[in-house]
C-alpha cells in the first residue's frame, strides 16, 4: 500500500488512491472496448467509418510487435508502447485520423522448445501467452484498435504470408529496368528468343526440369545447393544475419558451421542498390542506416580474369584496386574455391621452395590437408589472425595480364569463399595481408603508388602517384589512384578480360529452417524434384497436427551432422495427390518452415486491411495510410518505434519485401516505416552474492550505501531486467499499487525516450503524488464535488497555463514526453497554490494530460459535466499572447540622474541589460561622446553610469 493511504492517516473517502484508480481505469478501459474509441476509419471498404474522419491527416503509428513470451511483460516492455500511445493521442487530439494497433509476432523457436520440454502443443502454449499479455497490456490503457490485431500464426494471416512468398518465387529482376517482373514475362522472352538460354540450346528443346532449372537462376526465391549455417546444437541452419561475429548462434550461442544443403533463399542481393540508395530519404537514425550500408557492404571495383599458365581455365578476381596491377605477383584462391582441383598439378613444379609445399608429396595433398585445417575455423577468424599467415602453393601459376610474369598461386584461409569472387590478386606493395603472406612465404613485392618519404617494412594502402606501372601498352606512372583504375579498367575492358564492378558484402537471404513451428512453403514437388507453386486456392497450406514436433539436435560441435525437418515425419501429410491444372499427380511437400522472419516483413500492411479475404491489403486502404506523399517520397508508417537491435535483421528484410510487392505493383510504397525511433532499454539493478549468484532484488536491503541479502552483503551493478537476474518488475504489479496512468507517467517521466535508464520502484510514487493533486485541483477528496469556479483565471494564471500548453504540446509532437510531464507538473503546481481553479483552467488541464494520462483524464472530463470522451476532444491551442515574458522597466542613471527607461525582459543577465543601456540613443546622448568609468548593473531593474 502506498503512504498517502496508510493507516496512521485515514484517506478521504474520494482521494484519488490505487483503489480509485483501478476503479477508474477498469470503467473507462470497458467503456473505450464498447465504444470503439480506438477504432480508426479506412476510406472505404469492411473497415470504413466517419467519413469526415477518414478524411483528415492520417497517422499510422506502430511499434515493433512482441513475440509472446511465457514470462510476460515487465515494466521495461511496455516503455515504447506508452509512448507511441501518447503520440497517438495527441494526434487524435489534433485533428488526424490515427491507425495505432499491436499484434503479435507468434512463430518462433522459443514456444517451440517450451514445447519440447513440457509436450504442450506450440499453438496452445502460444495462445495462452498471447492472452496473457493482451491482458497486460489492456491494464496499462493503450488506445489500439483492437479490430486490427493479429497474430502470424492466424492461418488467415499467414495464407499471405505464403501468398507473398509466392509472389518472390514467381519473380525475377529485371537489371535494365531495375524492377522485379512475373517470370511469367521472362518465360516469354526465353519462348520468342528475345532472350538466350546459357549454352545456346533453344526453350523449346528443354525439358521440364531444364526449364525449372534455368528459371532458378532468376527467380527472387530460388532453392539452391549451397554452403549454408549448420548449427547441429539448434538442429536448423540460419541466415548469415543470425550467425554472431565468431560464428557462433545469436541464439543458443551454438557452433555454427559452413556445410552444402539444398536451402530456400531470397535473392535480396538483386535489391542491394536500392535498399542502399532508398535510404536517403528515411528518416531514421543515422546510426541504424550506416548499420544497414555497412551491412549491405558496397565496394567498387573491377574483376579481372588470370590466365592459368598453361590452362585453359582463367581465374577471376574481385578487387577494389585494379590499378595496382602491375604490383600484383602471386594469386590466391579460398580453400573452398571450385578451381583449386582443376589446377593442381600431379606434382610440384620443378624448384618449388620447400616452405611452400606444407610438407606434402603432391600438390594435391597438401591442398587437402590445408582444407581440412581451415574447415574448422570460422570467417571472422580466418580474417583476425593478423600476422600468422598460412596457406600452400597448389604448383599452379598464372599470368599477370600487363606484366606478362608467370605468379604462383596459393591456397590460403585469408580469402573467403564467400566475398567477391572467392580469388584474389595479391599485391603485397599496397594490402597489409598480402604483405604478411609476402614475407612468410618469401614472395616478391612491388610497389605501384610512390610511398611517402621514410615509409619502409609495410604495405602503403594511401594515396600517391603510381610508379612501376608500365609496359608496351598501357602507362600509369605518375597518374593518382583514381585516374590509374579508370584507365586500367578501360584498358582491361578493350582486351575483354576485365571490367569495372559493384561488389556487395550482402548475401541472398537463407530462408529455410529446419522447424515446425513456422509458415510451411506452398511448394510440392513432383516426380522429377520439379518445385511447383500452390495455386492461390489452396492457401492457406496448414501445418499438420503431429505427434512430434521436436527438432532433432545433435552434439553442439557435431560438423558432421545434417538438418532433419520434424514436418518430414508425417508421411500422410507429406505426399499428396494434387491436380495443378494438368491433372491429378503425385507430389511430395517441401517440409521446411519459413524463418521467423517472414511474419514480420509485411505485418504494417496488414493491419490496414486485417479482414480482407481477396487481397493482403486493398489499394485505398494501403495507399490512403502508407502511400508516398509530401516529404515521404517512398511512402511508409509515420512512426515506428522499437529496439535498435533490429538494425539489420527485420529492418532490411521488411524493405526487400515491400520493394518486391512494390515492383509487382501490389502497393504505392516502397518503404515500409518512413520515420524509425528506437527506445532506450530500462535496465534495472542486478544483486549478486559472493558466488556471483543474482538474488532477488525486491528482498535486498539497504544500509549506508550498502546492499544486504538475508544479512549477507551483495554487490550491485545496472543490467538487464528479467526473470534469470530475479530483477523483474511486472507492470501488473505497479499497476496495483497506484494504477496505470501512475505507471505510463513514471516510464515516460524517467528521461529522454531514446536514453536507457535504471528502473527505480521507489520514484514511481512522484508521479502517483502528481495525479493527486491535479485530482484535488478538481474535485473535493471529502465530497466528491467538483470545486472549480466560473471565474475568470488572472493574468498569471493564463500565462502559466498557456506556457504549459505550447510547451508540452511541442514536446509531446516531438517525442519529448519527460520534459512535457515536467511542464505539465510545473503548470499544476502552481494551480494547486490558487485559492480556487478557475473551470477553464481545469478543463485545459486535463485534455493536457489526456494523452499521457487518459483514464483519470475521462473521469475528470465526465466530472467537469461533459457527456463524451475525452478521446477526441480538440488539444488545447495555446494563445500567442501569453507567451512572451512580460517586460519590467530598467531605470538608467547617469551619475545617479535618471536618463532613461528601457522595457527589458525580467529575466535578463547584467551583461546584456548593460549592453542594451549602453545602447540606448537618450543614453548615447547624454553621455556626448564622454568615456565611461564604470557601470554598475542590477539586472533587471536598475543600470548606473559613472562617466570617466
Ligand atoms: C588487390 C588489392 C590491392 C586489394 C590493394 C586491396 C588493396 P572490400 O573493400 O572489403 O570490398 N578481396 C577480394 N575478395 C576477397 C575475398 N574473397 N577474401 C578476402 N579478401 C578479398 O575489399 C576488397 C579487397 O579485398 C580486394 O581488393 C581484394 O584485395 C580483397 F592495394 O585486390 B584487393
Amino acid at each position: 500500500m502506498s503512504e498517502t493511504t496508510s493507516a496512521a492517516e485515514p484517506a478521504a473517502p474520494h482521494r484519488y488512491t490505487a483503489a480509485l484508480a483501478a476503479d477508474i481505469e477498469a470503467r473507462w478501459q470497458d467503456f473505450w472496448d464498447a465504444d470503439g474509441t480506438y477504432e480508426a476509419p479506412n476510406p472505404t471498404g469492411d473497415l470504413a467509418g466517419d467519413p469526415e474522419v477518414a478524411a483528415r491527416p492520417k497517422k499510422f503509428i506502430m511499434d515493433m510487435f512482441p513475440y509472446p513470451s511465457g514470462a510476460g511483460l515487465h515494466v521495461g516492455h511496455p516503455l515504447g508502447y506508452i509512448a507511441t500511445d501518447v503520440y497517438a493521442r495527441y494526434h487524435r487530439m489534433t485533428g488526424h485520423n490515427v491507425l495505432h494497433t499491436l499484434g503479435f509476432d507468434a512463430f518462433g523457436l522459443p514456444a517451440e522448445q517450451y514445447a519440447v520440454q513440457t509436450g504442450t502443443h506450440p499453438r496452445v502454449s502460444t495462445e495462452a501467452n498471447i492472452d496473457n499479455m493482451k491482458a497486460q497490456l489492456r491494464r496499462l490503457g493503450l488506445g489500439h484498435d483492437k479490430r486490427r490485431s493479429f497474430a502470424t500464426i492466424d492461418p488467415d494471416y499467414y495464407k499471405w504470408t505464403q501468398w507473398i512468398f509466392l509472389q518472390i518465387f514467381n519473380s525475377w529482376y529485371d537489371e535494365d529496368a531495375k524492377k522485379a517482373r512475373p517470370v511469367s514475362e521472362l518465360v516469354a522472352q526465353f519462348e520468342s528468343g528475345e532472350r538466350a538460354v546459357d549454352g545456346g540450346r533453344a526453350w523449346s528443346e528443354l525439358s521440364e526440369a531444364e526449364r525449372a532449372d534455368v528459371l532458378g537462376e532468376y527467380r527472387l526465391a530460388y532453392a539452391s545447393d549451397a554452403p549454408v549455417n549448420w548449427c547441429p546444437g539448434l538442429g536448423t541452419v540460419l541466415a548469415n544475419e543470425e550467425v554472431t561475429a565468431d560464428g557462433r548462434s545469436e541464439r543458443g550461442n551454438f557452433p555454427v558451421f559452413k556445410s552444402k544443403l539444398r536451402q530456400w533463399n531470397m535473392r535480396i542481393t538483386a535489391y542491394a542498390d536500392r535498399l542502399i540508395d532508398d535510404l536517403d530519404a528515411l528518416d531514421w537514425p543515422e546510426a541504424i542506416k550506416l548499420q544497414q550500408r555497412n551491412w549491405i557492404g558496397r565496394s567498387e571495383g573491377a574483376r579481372v580474369a588470370f590466365q592459368v599458365a598453361g590452362r585453359d581455365e582463367k581465374i577471376t578476381v574481385f578487387t577494389t584496386r585494379p590499378d595496382t596491377l602491375f604490383g600484383a605477383t602471386y594469386m590466391v584462391l579460398a580453400p573452398e574455391h571450385g578451381l583449386v582441383d582443376t589446377v593442381v598439378p600431379a606434382e610440384w613444379p620443378q624448384g618449388t621452395k620447400d616452405a611452400w609445399t606444407g610438407g606434402a608429396r603432391t600438390p594435391a595433398d597438401a591442398v587437402a590437408a590445408y582444407r581440412k585445417q581451415a574447415q574448422s575455423k570460422t570467417d571472422v577468424e580466418r580474417q583476425t589472425e593478423g600476422k600468422d599467415k598460412t596457406g600452400v602453393f597448389t604448383g599452379a601459376y598464372a599470368l599477370n595480364p600487363l606484366t606478362g610474369e608467370q605468379i604462383p598461386v596459393f591456397v590460403a584461409d585469408y580469402v573467403l569463399m564467400g566475398y567477391g569472387t572467392g580469388a584474389i590478386m595479391a599485391v603485397p606493395g599496397q594490402d597489409e595481408r598480402d604483405w604478411e603472406f609476402a614475407t612468410v612465404f618469401d614472395l616478391p613485392i612491388v610497389r605501384t603508388v610512390q610511398p611517402p618519404e621514410g615509409w619502409e617494412g609495410e604495405a602503403y594502402g594511401g594515396q600517391g602517384p603510381a610508379i612501376n606501372s608500365a609496359n608496351a601498352d598501357i602507362d600509369l606512372n605518375g597518374m593518382d589512384v583514381d585516374e590509374a583504375k579508370r584507365t586500367v579498367i578501360a584498358h582491361l575492358t578493350e582486351r575483354g578480360i576485365g571490367e569495372g564492378t559493384i561488389n556487395f558484402r550482402l548475401r541472398d537471404w537463407l530462408f529455410s529452417r529446419q522447424r515446425y513451428w513456422g509458415e510451411p512453403f506452398p511448394i510440392v514437388y513432383d516426380e522429377a524434384g520439379v518445385a511447383h507453386p500452390l495455386p492461390e486456392s489452396m492457401l492457406p497450406l496448414e501445418l499438420p497436427e503431429v505427434e512430434d514436433y521436436s527438432p532433432r539436435t545433435f552434439e553442439p560441435d557435431d560438423a558432421d551432422t545434417s538438418p532433419e525437418t520434424p514436418l518430414s515425419r508425417n508421411e500422410d501429410w507429406v505426399n499428396v495427390e494434387l491436380d495443378l491444372g494438368d491433372g491429378v499427380k503425385r507430389y511430395r511437400r517441401e517440409t521446411n518452415t519459413m524463418p521467423n522472419w517472414a511474419g514480420s516483413c509485411w505485418y504494417e500492411l496488414r493491419y490496414l486491411d486485417p479482414r480482407n479475404s481477396e487481397q493482403l491489403v486493398s489499394a485505398e486502404a494501403e495507399q490512403y495510410w502508407m502511400g508516398p506523399r509530401e516529404g515521404q517520397p517512398h511512402g511508409g508508417v509515420d512512426l515506428y518505434v522499437g529496439g535498435a537491435e533490429h538494425a539489420v535483421l527485420h529492418l532490411l528484410y521488411a524493405r526487400f519485401w515491400s520493394k518486391v510487392l512494390f515492383d509487382l505493383g501490389h502497393i504505392a510504397s516502397n518503404e515500409p516505416f518512413h520515420k524509425l525511433y528506437n527506445q532506450g532499454m530500462i535496465q534495472a539493478f542486478v544483486y549478486r552474492d559472493s558466488r556471483g549468484i543474482a538474488v532477488p532484488a525486491t528482498e535486498v536491503e539497504e544500509r549506508d550505501g550498502k546492499f544486504y541479502y538475508q544479512g549477507e552483503p551483495v554487490s550491485r551493478v545496472l543490467g538487464k531486467m528479467g526473470k534469470s537476474l530475479k530483477n523483474a518488475v511486472t507492470p501488473d504489479e505497479i499497476c496495483a499499487e497506484y494504477g496505470a496512468d501512475t505507471l505510463r507517467l513514471y516510464e515516460m517521466a524517467m528521461g529522454p525516450l531514446d536514453v536507457s535508464r535504471p528502473w527505480d520502484t521507489r520514484a514511481v510514487v512522484g508521479q502517483y503524488r502528481l495525479l493527486q493533486r491535479l485530482w484535488r485541483n478538481v474535485i473535493d477528496e471529502n465530497t466528491g464535488e467538483v470545486t472549480v469556479v466560473d471565474a475568470e483565471p488572472d493574468e498569471a494564471t493564463l500565462r502559466a497555463l498557456h506556457k504549459a500548453i505550447d510547451g508540452a504540446g511541442q514536446d509531446m509532437a516531438n517525442l519529448r514526453f519527460n520534459t512535457a510531464i515536467a511542464k505539465v507538473t510545473e503548470l499544476n503546481n502552481f494551480v494547486t497554490k490558487l485559492p480556487e481553479v478557475p473551470r477553464s483552467v481545469a478543463e485545459r488541464m486535463v485534455l493536457l494530460v489526456a494523452p499521457l494520462a487518459p483514464h483519470i483524464a475521462e473521469e475528470l472530463w465526465r466530472k467537469l459535466g461533459h457527456s463524451g470522451s475525452v478521446v477526441h476532444e480538440a488539444f488545447p491551442v495555446a494563445d500567442p499572447a501569453y507567451l512572451v515574458d512580460e517586460a519590467v522597466t530598467c531605470v538608467v542613471q547617469i551619475k545617479g540622474k535618471v536618463k532613461a527607461r528601457l522595457e527589458v525582459p525580467p529575466a535578463i543577465s547584467d551583461e546584456e541589460l548593460e549592453k542594451v543601456a549602453l545602447a540606448d540613443p537618450a543614453v548615447v546622448a547624454a553621455l556626448g561622446g564622454a568615456g565611461i568609468r564604470k557601470v554598475i548593473v542590477r539586472a533587471p531593474k536598475l543600470v548606473n553610469i559613472v562617466p570617466a
